[in-house]
């Protein structure tokens, strides 16, 4: 088998967002586009030879075709050996497990997350270290410099390998093996919950859950352990067969998206509990009967909670949040005594404070729970923890999160998002924004005094990298705070997503409307950002 070497020439938009590349899979398609950016990878890394390198997607639309061309050039560059999920399928945290567990380079994940899929959807791939996390902006930033100059890439002449049968074939002198995709991810959760415990609850005949895979990755992640393992019942996993489109629909586990579990919950005889995953697994959403529980308080309610549960026992050395995510978990870090780190907004930033052992549990607002178990977020791992605690505490889901609120107050929070907003008005919001931040600190804006106003910039306390110009902050004298961002996953146009939060410690006060408790504020991010003047959009498209 023959290395070809084959001239190329660059692309000028292969710029990571804030988890990898993504973009629509027409341009994914276009000569030598996946090559580029793969060779890139390969040529911003040191040391790979012989090395393992761990490889798979979400199934969706172009998975398996990109896969095969990933083998061949990890062949012709000189890895050893590569791990790949059986028929091209690894959720984001079992890829991440298996680069720990297996001691790998490093791996590539194929997903677009939460953008649907599909030949006219996205396609999208990101490069993980060897402690199983995303790569760093340093990296990645190698990546981007590689990728605006690269002139040629390897790849070997080969026939494909067949990714359906498990075992060990060769690849030139490269090891190819297949593994089944989800038992070693189903071994660590064993490790970390009580599954006897667990098991009791979902047979006792007064519990019953639905988990809504939405037609993406956790289908058979989420069979495997739930109705295997578990021994809940069979069609306790709904939308559980990965689907080259996700069926059409939009694998994002929010009130909107995952509707047909939002139906089933706020109907009629709900389930006892309810949650959904991502395209690729990382995200979780929950949901009691009746009852919608935001990722922020998610974050706070498990960490809380910590100790009930195996892996956790000892206690949690500290937490960390993305910025835009609601500061609950503050208020539980200050009563557990520990540190709560605040970082930009992305997976890749945790990372460094979980292999630190400064975090042991992280999250953000946008549905993404994890812990140092990997360096991923991860989807099940949040359910089996929900479930977990709710076998040890014999309570609904409802009661924990109202008990919670009792305890530590309650932060109202929501996201706006605003999809498809022209890219000029965007940048032209922002850059408005950030020429008003010196004039905004001690205005009154209707209730609210300004308490300060900045644009989000982190030093990493580990390697001191600091990443400046994540997000635009507002926050009001009694601890109120609006956010504005841009995503960085989009694949057309801008999404301006506005974060809106404020705290209410009365109990008396917990169960008003979140939209209605954050009107005021809402408002205030109308008028100072002029969202609907330059958007021209009257209202969010999604509200979370
Ligand atoms: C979004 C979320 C962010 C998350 C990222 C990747 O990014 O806001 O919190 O880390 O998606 O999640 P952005 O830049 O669009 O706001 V996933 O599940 O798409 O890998
Ligand atoms: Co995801």
């Amino acid at each position: 088998m023959a290395i070809q070497t084959v001239s190329t020439t660059p692309f000028s938009d292969q710029k990571p967002g804030t988890s990898g590349l993504r973009k629509q899979v027409a341009v994914f398609q276009k000569a030598n586009y996946l090559e580029n950016f793969v060779q890139s990878i390969f040529d911003s890394l040191d040391g790979y030879q012989g090395q393992t390198l761990v490889v798979g997607g979400d199934g969706r639309f172009y998975n398996r075709q990109a896969i095969q061309v990933i083998l061949k050039m990890a062949a012709a560059s000189g890895f050893g050996k590569v791990l790949v999920g059986q028929g091209g399928i690894f959720s984001t945290p079992a890829v991440s497990c298996i680069i720990r567990k297996y001691g790998a380079f490093g791996g590539i994940i194929l997903s677009a997350s939460h953008n649907p899929g599909g030949p006219d959807g996205d396609f999208g791939i990101k490069y993980n270290t060897g402690n199983g996390g995303p790569a760093p902006e340093k990296v990645t930033s190698a990546i981007f410099e590689r990728s605006k100059v690269i002139d040629e890439y390897q790849i070997l002449e080969a026939e494909d390998v067949n990714l359906d049968r498990v075992g060990t074939t060769t690849l030139g002198n490269m090891t190819v093996e297949v593994l089944d995709a989800v038992n070693d991810y189903a071994a660590l959760m064993e490790t970390l919950f009580d599954f006897e415990q667990i098991r009791q609850l979902l047979t006792s005949g007064s519990f019953n859950m639905c988990m809504d895979s939405l037609h993406a990755v956790t289908g058979p992640y989420a069979k495997a352990i739930f109705e295997g393992l578990l021994g809940a019942p069979q069609g306790t996993v709904q939308n559980g067969e990965p689907l080259e489109d996700f069926g059409g629909g939009h694998p994002d586990p929010n009130l909107v998206y995952a509707h047909d579990l939002v139906k089933v919950m706020f109907g009629v005889n709900a389930p006892s509990f309810g949650a959904a995953s991502d395209g690729d697994g990382d995200r979780n959403m929950i949901v009691g009967s009746n009852f919608f529980v935001t990722p922020s308080d998610s974050l706070a309610i498990l960490a809380a909670n910590a100790t009930l549960v195996p892996g956790y026992r000892s206690g949690i050395a500290g937490v960390a949040r993305s910025m835009p995510t609601s500061q609950a978990v503050d208020r539980v870090a200050e009563k557990l005594g520990i540190d709560c780190y605040e970082t930009p907004t992305g997976w890749k930033f945790f990372g460094n404070l979980l292999d630190a052992d400064k975090a042991t549990l992280c999250g953000e607002e946008s549905f993404g729970t994890g812990s140092n178990h990997v360096r991923e977020k991860d989807g099940l791992w949040a359910v089996l923890f929900w479930l977990n605690v709710l076998a040890v505490k014999g309570q609904s889901v409802e009661a924990i999160v109202k008990d919670h609120w009792a305890t530590y107050g309650r932060n109202y929070y929501s996201r706006h998002d605003f999809e498809g907003v022209e890219t000029a008005a965007a940048n032209q919001l922002m850059d408005g924004l950030r020429a008003q931040l010196s004039s905004l600190k001690g205005q009154q804006l209707g209730s609210y005094t300004v308490d300060y106003a900045d644009d989000f910039s982190y030093t990493d306390p580990i390697d001191h990298s600091v990443s400046q110009k994540q997000g635009i902050r507002i926050g009001f004298t009694d601890g109120s705070r609006i956010v504005f961002r841009l995503s960085g996953t989009g694949t057309q146009g801008a999404t301006l997503r506005l974060y809106v939060e404020s705290y209410e410690s009365d109990a008396a006060k917990h169960d008003i409307d979140t939209q209605e408790a954050l009107g005021e504020l809402i408002q205030i991010a109308d008028q100072v950002a002029k969202i609907k003047e330059l958007t021209g959009f009257d209202k969010p498209t999604v509200i979370t």
